[in-house]
């Protein structure tokens, strides 16, 4: 019933609504409409209420609220089913322990703060509280697991698009899951799977994209390599929007991008936005070191490396760290 309150002033949002209509529309008495409208103004809704005019929704407040975020989504198979939580150890492992235990494709999995964020190869993600996107989601895709590389590619493409939408601002990427700006990092994606040689059972997906961050939420030894949607823009976002816009935007890539056809179409927008192509890069990888041209990346997802001896290097993700020559990037 909260959810219809809130529904209906969203409806009219800047306007005001009768305590009457509302109570009439959803059936309730003028006390319980009184109850809720206090509900969501403790939750942190700006709520104007005139004894003539009724109630009128001034401001939404930036919360990871289930009724916004269901709100418009009108996706088919991402975020039906979603968990939120205000503080966890990591979203990645609590959508891999739901994996596990059944849960549909497509499930989400939602927090305000990450206490345990991981990134690759053991590294720790630094997910502080209200501030970013610490998000996870639960595949099943008719992939073999050599092919999972793709998962990551239809991710960062979706990420991409979705903040070019929602934030209205241009990222690169920079392989193999890196989303940057302005040579930092706004965002990294961790995918992980549950395979055997033949068949996938799961693929978790996790997004961490730093929002509303400041400089000072980074700690020391990431503050030049590090960025937010705040810094780069100057203003504060809703991080619901940008969520709705990357649940969207992934579904698309998911479900229409990867057959033959359209995953070619997407390597190419991929390739647009790299950050690295036709660039010298230095890569670190548990074989070794090596520095070369990038020069293209391959549709199971690896780059492809022209060494300095003339020779083509097919390095696949997962296991490497990458530089550009002079920096992060
Ligand atoms: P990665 O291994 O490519 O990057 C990890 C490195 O990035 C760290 O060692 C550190 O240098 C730097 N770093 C840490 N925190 C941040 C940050 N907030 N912004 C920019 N740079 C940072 C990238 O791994 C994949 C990260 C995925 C994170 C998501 S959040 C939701 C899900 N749950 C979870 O535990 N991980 C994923």
């Amino acid at each position: 019933m909260r959810d219809a309150v809130l529904n209906m002033l969203l409806d009219n949002l800047g306007n005001f609504v009768s305590g009457e209509d509302i109570s009439r529309q959803l059936g309730i008495t003028r006390a319980a409409v009184w109850k809720y409208i206090r509900l969501l103004q403790n939750q942190g809704y700006v709520i104007e209420s005139s004894t003539k005019k009724g109630y009128c929704l001034r401001q939404v407040p930036d919360i990871l609220d289930e009724a916004l975020l269901f709100r418009g989504l009108n996706t088919s198979l991402l975020g039906k089913n979603v968990e939120i939580y205000s503080s966890i150890g990591s979203t990645n492992a609590r959508a891999k322990e739901l994996a596990l235990n059944g849960a549909p494709e497509g499930t989400v999995v939602i927090a305000d703060e990450q206490v345990q964020g991981r990134g690759r190869l053991g590294r720790s993600w630094v997910s502080p509280s209200g501030k970013g996107i610490w998000m996870s989601v639960i595949l099943r895709p008719h992939l073999f697991p050599q092919q999972v590389p793709k998962i990551t590619i239809v991710t960062a493409v979706a990420v991409a698009n979705a903040l070019k939408r929602s934030a209205q601002i241009e990222v690169g990427i920079k392989w193999p899951n890196d989303i940057v700006c302005g040579g930092k990092k706004l965002c990294g994606i961790l995918t992980e799977v549950h395979a055997e040689p033949e068949v996938i059972h799961y693929a978790v997906v996790g997004i961490g994209l730093n929002v509303n961050l400041s400089l000072e939420d980074f700690p020391e030894d990431i503050k030049d390599l590090a960025t937010s949607l705040r810094i780069e823009k100057g203003k504060e976002f809703h991080r619901v929007d940008i969520i709705k816009a990357i649940l969207q935007e992934m579904e698309k890539g998911y479900l229409q991008k990867l057959n033959d056809d359209g995953f070619a179409e997407l390597l190419e927008e991929y390739e647009r936005r790299s950050v690295i192509l036709g660039r010298r890069v230095r890569v670190i990888g548990v074989g070794g070191e090596f520095s070369g041209y990038a020069e293209g990346f391959g549709e199971d997802g690896s780059l492809m490396l022209r060494l300095d001896d003339g020779r083509l290097e097919r390095i696949l993700a997962g296991d490497v760290s990458i530089r550009g020559e002079r920096g992060y990037v």
